[in-house]
């Protein structure tokens, strides 16, 4: 992977903070855009902007081309049966919240359990708990091991035949845990349930096979793969999403609309009420392009490579703590001593270096850590290991700064 020349499609990137080269870190956050996305962008309201699945002028029919072109690369980037099991949604938080109310809400009753882990980010645990106080149902946690892994015993010991709707991340934002999905999936499945994983920090560092997975749904969202933000994806086997109601409705969605009541468009339109995010499912399909070019498996081994990279840098610096397993994901969350985070952020925002301080939406395993916030550095494929060695040298000299002040 020739990681200069990609570095060249991502413009963002050629430029200086506060007086030093940019080393961008916060990919989990959200990833850079190349160029090829933002000219598909450009490009479609220049020439082509109309709304879609509507009239039958030619800009119209040109957008709806691109517009469901777009779901067909998704289709076959998720390895998807069908692209009527492929629903556009503004990001992974709505894909969620699409299954919460469309599927656990209808099927829940009192005496069910909802299984999560400790790891979620909160837009994998709080649809759950509003889910489980509106039907009774029980939200029940698979407990972590100590390393920040999920053990298949503690899976098989809480997954239970009441178990009806099992959710858990791909990759943990925080821990860099890349979990068993595939084993977990058979286990709720032995139990009767269904599995959602959350792909958010999936989806756009790893080849993902839904149909070798077996999972019920796959959310994830564009703006971490290089796509514009307010597009993402709910994946969904096709039996489950027929059986579900839609959450939204309104212009789009309908097939007939009578006085008092009304029918619903087939799948996967029926999920896709008003205009849905036509520019942005574009854009979505040119990163699928530009990371299908890399290619999936490259990107990962790339990644694989800087993880194992940063993980022996950043451990030999005195009085850093690292949370999570050893074999991880392509991020490094970490604690300097007794500075503060937001500190640490600060001063390697001074150096030109972009990570995330706070609690990254995971306040749950925040406690679980004993921890009220941490420093996160992520990684994707426009980083280097340079990028790595100019993080180990600001926190060398955060550390100094501090040095001076405790
Ligand atoms: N799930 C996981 C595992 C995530 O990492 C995120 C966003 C979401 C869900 C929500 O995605 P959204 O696109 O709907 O907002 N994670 C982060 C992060 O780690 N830092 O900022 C956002």
């Amino acid at each position: 992977m020739d990681v200069k020349s990609i570095r060249q499609q991502f413009p963002i990137l050629n430029q200086e903070i506060n007086g030093h080269p940019l080393v961008y870190l916060d990919s989990s956050a959200t990833a850079q855009k190349p160029l090829s996305v933002i000219e598909a962008v450009d490009a479609y309201y220049r020439e082509d902007n109309a709304n879609v699945h509507r009239g039958v002028h030619t800009l119209g029919s040109r957008a709806t081309d691109k517009y469901e072109g777009a779901r067909e690369k998704v289709r076959r980037f998720i390895h998807a049966k069908s692209s009527a099991e492929v629903i556009f949604t503004r990001g992974t938080t709505t894909a969620i919240n699409t299954v919460a109310y469309g599927y656990a809400r209808q099927i829940l009753k009192e005496g069910d359990e909802i299984v999560i882990t400790p790891m979620e980010h909160h837009s994998n645990i709080i649809p759950w708990q509003q889910a489980a106080k509106a039907t009774g149902a029980t939200l029940k946690y698979i407990p972590l091991e100590e390393d920040g892994t999920l053990s298949l015993d503690a899976v098989r010991e809480t997954i239970t035949k009441q178990t009806k709707l099992v959710a858990v991340a791909h990759v943990s934002n925080v821990l860099g845990t890349i979990n068993p999905v595939k084993e977990i999936a058979t286990i709720a499945h032995e139990n009767g349930a269904v599995i959602l994983l959350d792909g958010a920090q999936g989806a756009p560092h790893m080849k993902v096979d839904v149909q070798e997975l077996d999972c019920d749904f796959y959310a994830f969202s564009g703006h971490k793969m290089g796509a514009p933000t307010g597009i993402g994806v709910l994946y969904g086997k096709r039996a489950l999403l027929e059986q579900m109601e839609p959450v939204e409705f309104g212009g789009e969605m309908i097939d007939f609309v009578n006085l008092y009541d009304s029918t619903w468009k087939e799948l996967p339109w029926k999920f896709e009420g008003g205009t849905p995010i036509i520019a942005g499912a574009i854009g979505l399909g040119a990163a699928i392009d530009f990371l299908n070019e890399i290619g999936m498996d490259a990107i990962t081994a790339h990644e694989e490579k800087l993880a194992h990279y940063a993980m022996d840098k950043l451990s030999t610096i005195d009085g850093i703590s690292i949370y999570g397993p050893k074999e991880r994901a392509a991020l490094v969350t970490f604690n300097l001593d007794d500075v503060h985070p937001h500190d640490v952020a600060t001063v390697l925002d001074a150096e030109g270096i972009a990570v995330r301080a706070g609690h990254h939406c995971a306040q749950p395993l925040m406690k679980w850590l004993d921890v009220t916030a941490t420093a996160r550095a992520s990684f994707y494929l426009y980083n280097t290991e340079e990028d790595v060695d100019k993080l180990v040298e600001g926190l060398l000299k955060t550390k100094e700064y501090f040095g001076d002040v405790f």
